[in-house]
């Protein structure tokens, strides 16, 4: 067992339990190694437990370590990552209110493009317009990208579809399992939401300054730890596939992946990426409900514009350009 700890007490505590990996450790052996009560011990034993230690307590055995929390490390997602720029700047947070306003803050510094913010909690994750992003430790990739892209502000929802296109490449690529994408920016297996996306932009004028890039996937949760109101919208990959996986492969495959199609887009534009977005895209030919911030649209999706910008068409034919909604997709 490898472990990385601040403190000095914490790192001699873990080297015991590392050196005898599998056997238990009694209160007074601990004490010993790290010149303290065992009070202190126990305390110690306690705040693991709060960062994710599994530990078991035998009275007269002592303590033995079950499970270690499987936290990322900055040297982990860099050890492999096959980018030219994305990743290359890291900063590794335990726990955070959201990794977005730790971006930002980073982009108004002039961190520079593809600087990313990792958290292992958020405690205030973030939606679009202002709605929550459940977030719990060491369970999911929770991830803030900074870009600045040198498009018209008009272009910048765009980026989100590009975002969902990497993330979906990654999970198969990775798990074999088949993501799609639910315009604009959830991704949902067998129906249930094992993405979101939000894109938040520091802009002047016409001009933007960056791009931050919230991407929050869950990962390795089982159902009970979602909160209830959504257990019945949400899923993990470790539920879908039955096994779990690492969080620093996916942050890799998702940066290499999302480097690809972002060169691809600044190249080329828009189009080559909308065709392989619509490949993945479920509610295209479907009937469908959509909830701007004004009205309810209901019709048939047509697909989506050069621009990203979703098109449906109601009963009476009347073509309506969306940009911006909730999507119901109706039976
Ligand atoms: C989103 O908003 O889906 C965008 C989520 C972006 C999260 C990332 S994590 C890194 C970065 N830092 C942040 O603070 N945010 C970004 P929206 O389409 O508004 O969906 C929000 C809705 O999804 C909520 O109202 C819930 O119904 C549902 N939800 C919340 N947490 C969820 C989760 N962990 N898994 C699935 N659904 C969730």
């Amino acid at each position: 067992m490898a472990f990385k700890l601040q403190s000095e007490i914490r790192k001699k505590l873990l080297d015991a339990f590392s050196e005898k990996e599998n056997q238990y450790l009694s209160g007074q052996t601990l004490a010993d190694v790290i010149g303290c009560s065992r009070t202190a011990v126990w305390k110690h034993i306690e705040e693991l437990r709060k960062e994710g230690f599994e530990l078991e307590a035998i009275r007269n055995k002592g303590y033995r370590i079950m499970k270690t929390p499987e936290k990322i490390t900055a040297d982990e997602i860099r050890l492999g990552l096959k980018t030219n720029f994305l990743g290359h700047t890291i900063q590794y947070e335990e726990s955070v209110e959201s990794t977005q306003k730790i971006a930002q803050r980073l982009a108004y510094e002039n961190a520079p493009e593809g600087t990313i913010v990792v958290a292992e909690e958020q405690l205030s994750g973030r939606g679009r317009m202002d709605r929550k992003w459940y977030s719990p430790k060491y369970t999911g990739v929770w991830m803030s990208i900074i870009l600045r892209p040198n498009i018209p502000l008009a272009k910048a929802p765009q980026l989100t579809l590009i975002a969902a296109v990497a993330v979906v490449q990654s999970i198969e690529e990775l798990t074999g399992l088949s993501p799609e994408i639910k315009w604009p920016n959830d991704i949902l297996i067998n129906g249930k939401k094992m993405t979101g996306i939000l894109t938040e932009l520091q802009a002047e004028a016409d001009r933007i300054n960056s791009v931050i890039m919230g991407i929050g996937i869950n990962v390795n949760q089982q159902i009970k730890d979602f909160p209830s109101e959504i257990q019945e919208i949400a899923t993990s990959i470790a539920i879908e596939k039955g096994s779990k996986i690492s969080r620093a492969a996916i942050i890799r495959s998702v940066l290499f992946h999302l480097e690809k199609l972002y060169q691809l887009y600044l190249d080329k534009g828009f189009y080559p990426i909308k065709l392989l977005w619509e490949g993945y895209a479920i509610s295209i030919g479907k009937n469908i409900k959509a909830r701007t911030l004004t009205n309810i649209i209901e019709g048939k999706a047509l697909g989506i514009t050069d621009d990203g910008v979703l098109r449906i068409e109601d009963k009476e034919g009347n073509i309506h350009h969306v940009y911006s909604a909730d999507i119901e997709i109706c039976q």
